[in-house]
């Protein structure tokens, strides 16, 4: 793995660790380092080698930090993060994944209280101990109680954006495995559901001994959980990689069973008993001449199973794709061959949701525009936060600074490789208000509105009072979940999208792996009621413009197709779209 994620991991906590002892400033340094480092493909390890200079190439990577990365790689530690740890020893991953607990509330939980895990954290909050400290009240307990059983089941799922890029480096490295002959993930990560449980993968082989020792002598490995003969679990960091191996012929079968989901397959099997067929792992059968169907797992004639095809075929349907396969009537729609024409990545032509370090972006206007020249797209629309409800520390541009910022922006267009929009991000008061003036709104080449405080309890009102502002363009994260920490605003889709499509709004498929909100199972209904999305990345710097392939796939887990996309329009299309 590179260890770009473990060092930004290690800077993240002296951070968070800095935060709860009260320090100012440095803990915004080393966080905006951390994300720079996370986000940039130069191995951290190698520039490390050059020392100090050689960390220092990254933005904001200063003196101090620089120094304690090489300290890192040279001696396995940095001394001055094992002396905080040793003054705070809590366990601050499980308890700021409580919503509303920060690192500051974990300091002063721990100095007044001693809490140091979820469970003091949970034993507290029954007893009414918090309720007791100053700053904080009953309404703060009962928040923390009831983020508690959130905070403990996030425990037992990853980001599909973190999980990922491991699923993609177990393919690649079982695919250079000799024995190997077909690889393949399966499970929740094929499908690429929001959250994984773990990382299934299948491999086909005439030698799964081999396949299997190859794969539990994996470098990457932390632990072996479990090696057999056919099948084997690892431990990397924080996931469970499971491989399957099974005959080449048996492949497409197994594909298909364990790419899930259950209730996607049990539709389907009801569909192979209909038709006198038996479909099971190792392949469908014809069983019309059989006595006892369940008399074996290889009875009757073999119809197919080398390749999901076959399976499909011979259930008379064409190859569904695994982000459909949730019982989303992907089945029904197969048969009538009414399946979508699913967007692709290389659909996408720009972003409509990005910041820079005019608000809380790593870069500036030029940099992510250079960025995104790079990535491939055509246009790039710059949407700093306005100041408004939900941005605190002076993070949201005034309406002058907004005004400054449009020179600004059309000045950079003029010298780089893409069509630049002036954007911003508002936000959507309690009352669906958007906070920036109507004469500046009207300047701007787009408007993303968004919701970022008051996120519970039923939120349609107010988000079809946003989507009916006549200057809104995109209705950013819509829910504003975060995933394993808040479910987000409940809407009403028909009614909300219903409202965006009159209004020629798009409602966004936000592809931070933390959000990707709108959901996929949500994107379904908005594109039935009529309205358009927009697949953006609300990337803070240019290496997170690549998250857009989450956005994209969770789009495709909506049936999105590229016409139902308004940032898969070239740039003329879309200022069409703008009315510009
Ligand atoms: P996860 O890991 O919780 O994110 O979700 P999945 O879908 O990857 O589930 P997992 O890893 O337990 O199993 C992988 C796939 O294997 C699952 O999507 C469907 C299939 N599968 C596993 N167990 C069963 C089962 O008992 N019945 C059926 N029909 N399918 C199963
Ligand atoms: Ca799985
Ligand atoms: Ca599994
Ligand atoms: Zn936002």
């Amino acid at each position: 793995m590179s260890r770009n994620a473990e060092v930004a991991g290690l800077l993240e906590e002296f951070a968070d660790l800095l935060e709860a002892k009260d320090v100012e400033y440095k803990p915004r340094a080393y966080r905006r380092a951390a994300e720079n480092i996370r986000g940039h493909p130069p191995a951290v390890e190698h520039l490390a080698a050059e020392g100090e200079d050689g960390v220092k190439a990254i933005d904001g990577v200063g003196d101090a930090i620089a120094s304690k990365v090489v300290e890192y790689f040279e001696t396995g530690g940095i001394e001055e993060l094992d002396e905080l740890r040793n003054e705070l020893p809590v366990d601050m991953a499980a308890l700021t994944s409580v919503e509303g607990v920060g690192p500051k509330t974990v300091g002063t939980l721990y100095e007044t209280l001693g809490i140091t895990t979820l469970d003091d954290l949970e034993d507290a909050a029954e007893n009414g101990e918090i309720q007791e400290l100053s700053g904080f009240g009953e309404k703060t307990e009962e928040n923390i109680r009831e983020g508690i059983a959130f905070a403990r089941e996030a425990h037992e799922r990853e980001l599909l954006g973190e999980a990922r890029p491991y699923g993609d480096r177990v393919r690649d490295f079982l695919a250079g495995v000799d024995a190997a002959a077909e690889v393949e993930l399966a499970g929740s990560i094929r499908r690429w559901r929001p959250t994984i449980g773990d990382v299934d993968v299948l491999v086909g082989s005439d030698d799964a001994d081999a396949v299997v020792e190859a794969f539990a002598n994996w470098d990457a490995a932390d632990t072996v959980i479990e090696a057999g003969e056919s099948k084997a679990s690892l431990r990397v960091d924080d996931f469970r990689v499971d491989l399957r191996v099974v005959a080449e012929n048996e492949f497409g079968a197994a594909l298909q069973y364990f790419t899930g989901s259950k209730d996607h397959n049990v539709r389907l099997r009801n569909r192979a008993i209909d038709r006198d067929l038996k479909m099971n792992e190792y392949g469908v059968f014809d069983v019309s001449e059989v006595d006892d169907a369940d008399s074996g797992q290889r009875v009757g004639e073999r119809v197919g199973g080398a390749t999901e095809e076959e399976m499909y075929a011979a259930l008379d349907l064409p190859p569904i794709p695994p982000e459909l396969r949730e019982d989303r009537g992907e089945i029904a729609a197969a048969a009538d061959g009414d399946l979508p024409d699913l967007l692709d990545e290389g659909d996408v032509r720009g972003d409509l949701h990005t910041h820079t370090e005019w608000s809380d972006g790593g870069n500036t206007i030029r940099e992510m525009a250079e960025g995104a020249a790079e990535f491939g797209h055509d246009y790039l629309a710059i949407t700093d936060h306005a100041t408004g409800p939900g941005m605190v520390g002076g993070v949201g541009l005034s309406d002058d600074e907004l005004r400054e910022q449009i020179d600004e922006i059309r000045t950079v267009d003029d010298d780089v490789a893409v069509d630049l929009f002036a954007g911003v991000e508002a936000n959507i008061g309690a009352d669906g208000s958007v906070s920036v003036a109507d004469d500046v709104l009207a300047e701007l080449d787009l408007v993303v509105a968004s919701p970022h405080v008051g996120l519970d309890g039923d939120g349609t009102d107010r988000l079809v009072t946003a989507v009916e502002h006549p200057e809104v363009d995109v209705l950013g994260h819509p829910t504003g979940r975060l995933l394993n920490q808040r479910g987000g605003l409940d809407v009403d889709i028909e009614r909300l999208a219903g409202a965006a499509a009159a209004e020629g709004v798009a409602l966004e498929s936000n592809s931070d792996p933390r959000r990707l909100d709108l959901d996929g199972g949500l994107v379904k209904p908005a594109l039935d009621a009529g309205a358009s999305i927009a697949v953006d990345t609300d990337a803070h710097q240019p290496g997170t413009l690549e998250y857009v392939r989450y956005g994209v796939h969770t789009a495709r887990r909506g049936w999105a197709e590229a016409d139902d996309v308004v940032n898969a329009r070239d740039a003329d299309g879309l200022r069409e779209f703008l009315g510009l």
